[in-house]
């Protein structure tokens, strides 16, 4: 049984950090130019993020983190 608990929170850290690297990846995918940054320009092929764009940019400087990404992919769909 205690085996049983071990196994299954490797999984749960797996899939965790599996979570993260795709976050991660869905940021540089549309950080198109490798500023870092998502600015409005790059997320014009993305109407659905574009419309939501001020709820992520917590600090307000036009451009979002990989910070505000991962917090606002936490906070509204996990
Ligand atoms: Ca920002």
């Amino acid at each position: 049984m205690k085996i049983l608990t071990f196994v299954s929170s490797l999984f749960l850290l797996f899939s965790f950090n599996a979570a993260a690297l795709d976050v991660k990846q869905r940021f540089d995918h549309l950080d198109s130019n490798k500023s870092g940054y998502l600015t409005q320009d790059e997320l014009e092929p993305q109407p659905q993020l574009l419309s939501t764009f001020v709820m992520w940019d917590k600090n307000q400087d036009n451009q979002i983190s990989l910070v505000e990404f991962k917090n606002y992919l936490t906070n509204n769909l996990y």
